[in-house]
């Protein structure tokens, strides 16, 4: 039966029971139908009830919960196939070793920090995951991608602790990255830690719309006959806290339309987050409910353990299912709190029947009533359901309980996310509680353990690792092998326009093209776009290469008369995103990650409204580098002046200052075709020929303009940053000026106005990337810094500049920060004009006048520098700006 079905429960009517009889017998016929012809036949029947009453205005009202009990019935249940005995062992020692890694660190080193309740309230979790589930590999294909919740990172620290991956000397520098021994990150970190973590998941969020857009790429990659298909899942662990996060369902629809069945996530409701209570005043497991059944996910909850199922089996009143339901989230986390007696009074006190019920059960037993999260039969049937799941996407919602086995210590407690310090009688209950067998003496120390090798958990451990092909995490990297296509390959780009006007996103999308064409590595190129494609005027690769759709299409598309029709294929090489830039960089993610994680070196190369990609894509932006993602990300429609006509919130005048912050981001502002060749050709190179693990940045904009013809020898300043590009003529240069984008060519045209009406000589360079020349320059210095009796270096810009003659005025379509950056390496002599300030809805002649980065104001700037310098007559440099129509009185664009 379809949970969808399921989903579909008559609320009661608000009016009073009006024939109690009537209502009997209608609830007897229903028995007997469920009793003799089982659940499926009985859903029939209230399905098709339900629509009658429907269509006769009758309609009952439908919620999208069921009662707040597991969705696994007791007699579907299957026995537990493991060694319950000895699999409780193995999570108790991983459940020491975690505590002891936090306590230890806190204790020798105060305010260290890390995490014991989250994992305590997780084990069951991921060790029925661990022990049955999770996949290293199928055979010699990759196996299954776990995003593993990141703050509980001690527990699986403890565990491969256990499985001799990592020593007692990583366990004692948790939180200790630079010491002399290895250290152990804080959280997943592939950046830290290559070897060992795939997934950085710590940011509230990230983990879970990576897990669904990977899961999609992972189906775009088999749809492409790319990857072998096995029945290989992405799971994702969530916190019930972590799910506020938009991130965490914004996209849960996307996994239901697309079937992905290869997807499961676990929410971790222990019903607290860090402050307390996640929902006191609601139930977060119905809530989660009715969301992801909503967006047609297959719902598994997991609430009691299997203590319960003998109450509820014997409560003939429907008294217990009843206060089960009405308790909130608040007052479950008492009960935790409080206790036995507690829970007497207040759970089942209050019917006196549910009292009798549990009559025979002591106070003990009763507060050792156990959650479904902390049940590993339950567990592994919910397990086991979501992986035999077909045709969409499941998630598991398991209770269990914050600070699980801490005590007094922290269970249930507001405070034990932040327990880290615990005292020894608390530690000595928690090595009662959980069997730990070490001495009194070495819980003092604070001690881990790990069994011999031959003990029965241990050689069950390894048993169940081998059987599912190796231990997890781990993250296996294999070199690239892939040639970049020599410069000349991208030649059309390279020899100019001949005075036709074309934008450098046509240039792009031109290489773009070429690119796809690669006989070796057109195949591995990813085209991302959140639905601009046509503004990027990228439409015709919808017919060239199609665009993704897992289920090809359905429908005859309304243009398909059309030569360029909107052509959607299984085997599709575009991802059409829709209206998602976080959607489309999960996407640039998993394919930017792919060589990691499949051995398939995928080249995403990810389009977007500049203005829309960077403030939004930040922090995934982060934990993209963090995963040592490769790529391109193509920030379209750039330029507060040159996107004309949209005005405040579109015109992107700063992204360039936002991507100048990621540690592996190679940012470039190209002006010209040719440009983009060569920083195409050198990314590819650098990425997957050279193995590097960063990923570019590159704007491109929607003016078009004559693209030349590279210049001899360009290609070098080009990467470095920084070329002549017309040098002055008719003597040295009194002046240096610098742009950007399309404000190159406002700077060639000063150039000729400076010369023509005003005498001065001036070079022009392009500068393609502030960002790197100050890196580069900061490495230089640093060098310089730390060999104080080596000879001086100098930086590349100090020495691209050495024997230049006067001020230099920087222009770009960004702000003035941007050309700051190399401002030490200037000696004074920096004029930066740029875009600060809100834009506006104009044309670009009047934007660029108004932000004051137009041919004019460089002249102006110019002029004005060279007189405060003395070079210059003040008087007629005064005069000049009421030349070039320069108002100086008028308000600065910054703060208007
Ligand atoms: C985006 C973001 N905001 C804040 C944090 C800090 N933080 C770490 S854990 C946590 C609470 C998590 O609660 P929950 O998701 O319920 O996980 P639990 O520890 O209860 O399993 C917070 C706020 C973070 N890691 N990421
Ligand atoms: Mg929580």
């Amino acid at each position: 039966m379809l949970l969808a079905d399921n989903m579909l429960q008559i609320k009661a009517p608000s009016v009073d029971d009006l024939n109690p009889q009537e209502t009997a017998e209608w609830v007897q016929a229903f028995d007997q139908i469920l009793d003799e012809a089982g659940p499926d036949r009985a859903a029939f029947l209230l399905s098709r009830l339900a629509g009658r009453a429907r269509a006769a205005g009758a309609a009952p009202q439908y919620a999208v919960n069921t009662p707040y009990v597991n969705t696994i019935p007791v007699e579907e249940q299957v026995p537990f196939p493991g060694d319950r005995a000895l699999e409780r062992r193995l999570k108790s020692l991983i459940r020491w070793n975690a505590l002891a890694m936090v306590v230890r660190a806190n204790k020798y080193d105060p305010g260290i920090g890390g995490h014991i309740s989250s994992y305590a309230s997780l084990a069951t979790l991921v060790e029925v995951g661990f022990n049955h589930f999770f996949r290293r590999s199928y055979g010699d294909e990759p196996g299954d991608l776990v995003y593993l919740q990141g703050h509980s990172a001690p527990g699986y620290y403890a565990r491969a602790y256990l499985e001799g991956r990592l020593n007692e000397e990583h366990l004692r520098n948790f939180r200790h990255e630079l010491r002399e021994h290895p250290g152990l990150s804080s959280y997943p970190h592939p950046w830290l830690m290559p070897d060992f973590w795939q997934f950085p998941t710590v940011s509230m969020g990230l983990g879970p719309i990576n897990a669904i857009y990977q899961a999609r790429f992972m189906r775009y990659l088999e749809n492409r006959g790319l990857l072998k298909p096995t029945p290989r899942k992405v799971w994702a662990f969530l916190g019930d806290g972590e799910t506020d996060e938009p991130e965490s369902t914004g996209a849960i629809r996307i996994a239901a339309n697309e079937k992905l069945d290869n997807l499961i996530f676990v929410v971790n409701c222990n019903l607290q987050r860090l402050d307390g209570p996640v929902r006191g005043n609601g139930k977060m497991i119905q809530e989660l409910e009715a969301i992801f059944a909503g967006a047609k996910w297959n719902v598994i909850k997991v609430i009691w353990g299997g203590d319960w199922d003998e109450l509820l089996a014997r409560d003939k009143t429907g008294l217990l299912e009843k206060r089960m339901n009405e308790c909130l989230d608040g007052d479950y986390q008492t009960f935790v709190a409080r206790g036995g007696a507690y829970i007497r009074k207040e759970f089942f006190g209050k019917y006196p029947e549910l009292l009798d019920l549990v009559a025979h059960l002591t106070d003990d037993e009763l507060a050792r009533l156990r959650r479904g999260g902390h049940d590993p039969e339950k567990v592994y049937n919910a397990y086991k359901r979501a992986v035999e799941y077909e045709g969409g996407p499941t998630v598991v919602l398991a209770k269990t309980i914050k600070g699980y086995g801490l005590g007094e210590a922290g269970e249930g407690r507001n405070i034990t996310h932040q327990q880290k310090k615990l005292n020894e009688q608390e530690m000595e209950y928690f090595c009662q509680r959980f069997e730990i067998p070490i001495t009194p003496e070495k819980i003092h120390e604070v001690a881990f353990y790990r069994p011999p090798e031959d003990a029965p958990e241990m050689r069950y451990m390894h048993e169940r690792r081998a059987e599912l092909g190796g231990y997890l995490p781990e993250r296996k990297a294999k070199r690239i092998e892939i040639e970049a296509p020599p410069l000349d390959y991208f030649s059309e780009t390279l020899t100019g326009s001949a005075g036709r006007e074309v934008s450098t996103t046509m240039a792009f999308v031109r290489a773009m093209t070429l690119l796809l064409r690669h006989p070796k590595i057109g195949h591995y190129v990813v085209p991302i776009i959140p639905d601009e494609a046509r503004t990027f005027g990228m439409e015709s690769l919808f017919r060239q290469i199609g665009i993704y759709a897992s289920q090809g299409q359905l429908y005859h598309p309304v243009d398909q008369e059309m030569f360029l029709y909107y052509r959607e294929v299984k085997d599709g090489q575009i991802l059409e995103e829709g209206i998602t830039e976080a959607g489309a960089m999960a996407s640039f993610t998993a394919a930017g990650t792919s060589y990691g994680n499949f051995g398939l070196p995928m080249i995403p190369l990810y389009t977007y409204y500049s203005m829309f990609g960077l403030q939004r894509m930040g922090d995934l932006l982060w934990a993209f580098g963090d995963s040592r993602g490769k790529g391109f990300i193509v920030g379209a429609t750039a330029g507060r002046t040159t996107l004309n006509g949209e005005g405040l919130q579109h015109q992107d005048g700063h992204s360039h200052l936002l991507m100048s912050v990621l540690p592996t981001c190679v940012a470039y502002d190209p002006a010209y075709a040719y440009e983009i060749a060569v920083i195409l050709q050198d990314g590819l190179r650098r990425m997957y020929q050279e193995n590097e693990d960063i990923f570019y940045y590159m704007t491109v904009y929607n003016e078009n303009y004559a693209q030349p013809a590279m210049p001899e020898g360009a290609a070098e300043g080009i990467l470095k940053g920084i070329y002549r590009f017309k040098a002055a003529e008719g003597g040295a240069a009194a002046v240096q000026l610098f742009g950007s984008g399309p404000m190159l060519n406002e700077a060639v045209k000063a150039q000729q106005t400076l010369a023509e009406k005003y005498g001065i000589a001036a070079d022009v360079w392009s500068v393609t990337s502030y960002s790197e020349l100050r890196r580069e320059a900061l490495a230089v210095e640093r060098w310089n810094r730390l060999h104080p009796a080596e000879p001086v270096r100098q930086p590349y810009i100090r020495q691209v500049l050495k024997g230049t003659q006067g001020p230099v005025i920087a222009s770009s379509d960004y702000m003035k920060a941007i050309a700051d950056q190399i401002a030490p390496w200037l000696d004074g002599r920096l004029v930066a004009l740029g875009t600060d300030g809100f834009g506006r809805s104009e044309n670009r002649e009047h934007l660029r006048d108004f932000f004051e980065v137009s041919a004019k104001h460089i002249v102006a700037a110019t002029l004005s520098r060279l007189a405060r310098e003395g070079k210059f007559d003040a008087a007629r440099a005064v005069q000049a700006l009421g030349e070039l129509g320069v108002n100086p009185e008028l308000p600065d664009p910054a703060r208007r």
